[in-house]
């Protein structure tokens, strides 16, 4: 008979001085540039993290149930083929979708090890101490870091590795960060290593900005949730409801961009950085793309990363894609 075994988890963060250092030095180099812009991973704090998971509540926010649907028809034929033992996920968030992925890795046998990696500390352990009590024997090991700088952090492999990296997060890079982070992801995957990436598909530009705009206003918070975070963190005086959540698609970048527009003209401050900023009347800071696939330009991102397409799934109205690939 099976051991029963207890569930384990062990979180590392790698975030530290030099991170805050990092919001710091994006806001004096993102606020003091003619088109004013902040990174997205700034947006999720424990409450922009929250935000988050009620937007994929949404009706307008395809994403999230398309995604899950590809994933539960094809989760199977993934762990058949790539046998991994393990799962790496990337941007992890609150790890719902990726039950459907572990589900699988248990029913085949294979399931050891869960890697979360994400920003957000809150959200690493509050996932990871719900998988444990559900996945009896499931060791955890979350690394809390920023996957564009601390994939060298991940733990010895126990075996072939799935690596996830889901939601459509790819697309939040710009298009040159979106192929070193792939070249970067490649180098940390050995040989029988397969990731499984989630792309948002271009479609109708009404379907996308719904999207980024839902009638909730859940999007617009989450986007405002960013200037709260800079007033915490920086001792900044942003007055955040002189700004207003703007989303629009972009046809020919084929990327959605959330930016937030001064209402009038504002002067902000941010102590920490001694610092005074400037918005002249309906100025605008960019705080996200998110970035439209067609198979082309995924397949073109693979290649220049060194990795192939083993397998492209998608659903039956092709809203969201999931691909395989490896290291070519
Ligand atoms: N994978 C989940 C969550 C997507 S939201 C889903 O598909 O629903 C994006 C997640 O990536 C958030 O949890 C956020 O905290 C994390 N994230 C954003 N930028 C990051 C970065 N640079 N490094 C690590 N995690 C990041
Ligand atoms: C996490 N990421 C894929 C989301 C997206 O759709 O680009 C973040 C988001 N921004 C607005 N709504 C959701």
């Amino acid at each position: 008979m099976e051991p029963i075994l207890e569930g384990t988890v062990e979180v590392r963060s790698y975030l530290g001085l030099a991170d805050e250092r990092t919001l710091a030095d994006d806001v004096l180099d993102g606020l003091t540039r003619p088109l004013k812009e902040l990174p997205p991973k700034h947006l999720y704090d424990a409450r922009g993290s929250e935000l988050f998971d009620a937007i994929c509540e949404l009706p307008e926010y395809y994403q999230t149930r398309t995604e899950r649907q590809i994933l539960r028809t094809q989760a199977k034929p993934v762990v058949a083929r790539t046998g991994a033992v393990e799962l790496v996920e990337l941007g992890s968030g609150s790890a719902d979708k990726t039950r459907v992925l572990l589900d699988a890795m248990r029913e085949a046998g294979t399931l050891r090890r869960y890697v979360p990696v994400d920003v957000s500390e809150t959200t690493v352990r509050a996932a990871a101490a719900r998988l444990i009590d559900d996945y009896p024997g499931l060791a955890v090991h979350g690394v809390i870091g920023d996957f564009e700088r601390h994939l060298t952090h991940l733990p010895e492999p126990l075996g072939p590795r799935l690596f996830a990296f889901l939601g459509g997060t790819i697309g939040n890079f710009p298009p040159g960060s979106r192929r070193r982070f792939l070249r970067g992801l490649r180098k940390v995957m050995a040989p029988g290593d397969h990731l499984l990436l989630g792309t948002d598909v271009v479609k109708d530009p009404h379907v996308i900005e719904a999207a980024y705009d839902d009638s909730a206003g859940v999007t617009a918070q989450f986007n405002l949730n960013m200037l709260h975070v800079l007033n915490r963190e920086l001792g900044a005086n942003f007055d955040v409801d002189a700004f207003e959540h703007v989303a629009f698609f972009d046809r020919k970048r084929e990327w959605i961009e959330m930016r937030l527009r001064a209402r009038e003209e504002q002067h902000v401050r941010v102590e920490a950085l001694n610092l005074d900023i400037d918005f002249s009347a309906r100025e605008e800071l960019r705080t996200e793309i998110s970035a439209k696939f067609t198979p082309g330009r995924l397949r073109g991102d693979l290649a220049a990363a060194g990795l192939e397409l083993v397998e492209l799934y998608a659903d039956p109205d092709k809203l969201f894609a999931v691909s395989l690939s490896r290291r070519r």
